[in-house]
């Protein structure tokens, strides 16, 4: 029997299980929109801007584990697409994006809005520096394997998204529906590679035998929900973690044996632990920048000291930053698991390392101690470090939290405890303005039985406040927490430090009056709830009405612009020291007429 190609897909979408799809409509792909407009199994969500659409994809992917669906329109609408869906990318996130594109008889003549400056019809070449694989359908028979193969490279190893791009003509083709049997016969599931068992032992062995392990858990953590086994080992062994950015939240903060964030935004005893390591089973981490202070040796990580054994499901990971001494690709939940039993036979009743569990409770004690007046702080505007105390207190633990970029990321993933895994979701390859307050309305799909929040600055928000009308549309209730000190205040912070100015972050009117836009009426003119705030105390209450409320909701809180603190380092030294050397992003000094190199991660501090 014959089919229309975009009914196909919709069939094939409501087989795969798919029940939201994002984006925004175009010329290109109205004929697979009527189709999918049809569905009874999948809803489409309409957004305002593409960005949002892949945030929002992002997002939910993030809770479902599955690929998130995104359909754009050709030119302008893939190009708004491509931030959200790079960010997904550069965080492991898997995504299958459907872009209607000219149509395939008019390649090369400039059909409105091609893109053709290279190739004719090439507006797919845009995503392939960071999708996993990009098609053109050019022949619409071929549209069944290659959506398998989409959904399958999305989603298995290491996630992340894939463009398949439509002419749109060949959404209105005729196909056979026979075509599609080969789709019905695959199975979805593409089994994760364990250890080798040679390779299990080795490891549990080094371990057991290292003076002073440390396990640096990485987002690859949670993509494979390998908390417990990590918790397990970790256990097992008296074994102190550290984690990543995205790593946030794998085992709970409170856990005695969670070292916390390392970085710029770490901790000092997380760095004292993490830089005289022996042994470091780093998992499902590729030591970004940001986690591993630029890689300086001796203030996060120092390679002269530790034996990295590192497991990942991307070869390419593997080694990139620290050579190892064990690289291994693996399923991180089935590597633990394996790590684990291998231990118990070595060494049945484990270790207990009281020390260092006393070590970890002191710090975290003292951190609590020292930050508690900030916290508790109510002079107005706010201190970050009290809204987030309030947040805390009010938000139930398995409530879902997004981030943006800015002091509610950088300050939220080192002081705010997650205890629930998969109950925050940051940005880190791409550390994108806009992502939590898009991405939040697909975690709100794919959870509609959980509290959902954004924790975003008043920039990162400014730049796609139309979230709203598709939370109004959907009816998506969500709250939106606008931490607002007038400024793009991170970069206002660092360039304040270096070159004693804060042009072009803080917002203004032309005669230098503080600008920000009213975001509460703002958020009431789109038709939801929403409320400005006059004082410290009446932001509790008012979080907890929003909440309660059960309906979109906007929270402007005016914020004090405080930095987070910075134990580590970050090398951004022609940005910090303008007056003094740079060769090849190293400091150089003269002295007695040499240039040398600082001290390692001494100079770099801020
Ligand atoms: C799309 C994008 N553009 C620029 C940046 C660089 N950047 C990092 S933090 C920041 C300021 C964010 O301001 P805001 O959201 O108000 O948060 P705040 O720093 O004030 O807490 C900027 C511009 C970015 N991360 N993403
Ligand atoms: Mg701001």
């Amino acid at each position: 029997m014959k089919k229309l190609v975009s009914e196909q897909i919709v069939d094939y979408l409501e087989r795969r299980g798919v029940e939201h799809v994002f984006g925004l409509t175009g010329h290109t792909v109205i004929g697979m929109l009527v189709a999918l407009g049809k569905s009874k199994k999948i809803k489409y969500i309409s957004v305002r801007h593409e960005q949002i659409a892949a945030f929002a994809a992002d997002g939910y992917a993030r809770v479902t584990k599955k690929a998130g669906v995104v359909i754009t329109h050709l030119g302008p609408g893939i190009t708004n697409a491509t931030t959200g869906v790079a960010n997904a990318a550069f965080d492991s996130i898997p995504m299958v994006v459907i872009s209607g594109d000219v149509p395939s008889y008019y390649y090369g003549r400039h059909p409105h809005q091609e893109v053709n400056m290279h190739c004719d019809g090439s507006q797919y070449d845009i995503y392939k520096p960071f999708v996993k694989r990009a098609w053109r359908l050019d022949d619409p028979e071929a549209l069944p394997s290659i959506l398998d193969k989409a959904f399958r490279l999305a989603e298995s190893g290491r996630p992340g998204p894939v463009l398949i791009d439509i002419p749109m003509d060949m959404f209105s083709r005729e196909i056979d529906t026979e075509l599609f049997e080969r789709t019905y016969q695959d199975s979805h599931v593409t089994v994760r590679p364990a250890l080798d068992p040679d390779t299990a032992k080795t490891i549990a062995k080094k371990l057991i035998d290292a003076n002073q392990p440390v396990i640096h858990a990485g987002g690859g953590v949670l993509l494979a929900e390998a908390s417990e086994e990590l918790a397990a080992l970790a256990e097992f062994l008296d074994i102190p973690v550290s984690r990543t950015l995205m790593g946030h939240g794998c085992i709970s903060d409170t856990h005695p044996l969670m070292l916390g964030q390392t970085g710029f935004w770490g901790f000092e005893l997380t760095h004292k632990m993490t830089a005289n390591a022996d042994v470091i089973l780093a998992l499902g981490t590729r030591f970004a920048e940001a986690d591993s202070s630029s890689w300086y040796p001796g203030v996060t990580f120092d390679a002269s000291k530790t034996k990295f054994l590192q497991i990942d499901i991307d070869p390419t990971e593997i080694g990139r930053n620290y050579p190892v001494e064990i690289g291994a690709v693996a399923d991180i939940k089935r590597a633990l698991k394996q790590i684990l039993a291998e231990a118990k036979v070595i060494l049945p009743n484990g270790k207990q390392n009281p020390a260092v569990r006393k070590d970890i409770a002191d710090s975290k004690a003292k951190f609590k101690a020292d930050n508690k007046a900030i916290c508790d702080d109510s002079r107005f505007p706010m201190t970050p470090q009290r809204i987030l105390r309030d947040v805390k207190a009010i938000l139930p633990e398995d409530g879902i939290i997004t981030t943006d970029v800015g002091w509610n990321k950088n300050g939220m993933a080192q002081q705010y405890e997650i205890t629930v895994p998969g109950s925050i979701h940051h940005s880190s390859g791409l550390a994108t303005m806009g992502f939590g307050a898009g991405s939040l309305l697909g975690v709100k799909l794919a959870a509609p039985g959980r509290k959902v929040i954004t924790l975003v600055g008043d920039g990162g928000f400014g730049t796609n406040p139309s979230v709203i009308a598709t939370a109004v549309e959907q009816n998506i209730a969500v709250v939106w927490v606008v931490m607002n000190n007038s400024a793009f205040g991170t970069i206002a912070g660092l360039m304040n430090a270096a070159f004693g100015t804060k042009f072009s972050t803080v917002f203004t009117t032309p005669d230098t009056k503080p600008y920000t836009p009213d975001w509460a009426a703002i958020a009431r003119g789109y038709g939801i709830k929403a409320v400005t705030i006059k004082s410290a105390d009446e932001f509790a209450p008012a979080f907890k009405a929003a909440l309660d409320s059960e309906e979109p909701y906007l929270i402007d809180v005016p914020m004090e612009n405080i930095a987070v603190p910075t134990p580590g380092c970050w090398n951004i030294n022609d940005i910090y020291n303008p007056s003094e050397l740079v060769s090849e992003g190293k400091l150089v000094k003269k002295e007695n007429g040499r240039y040398v190199l600082p001290e390692h991660g001494k100079s770099h501090k801020v």
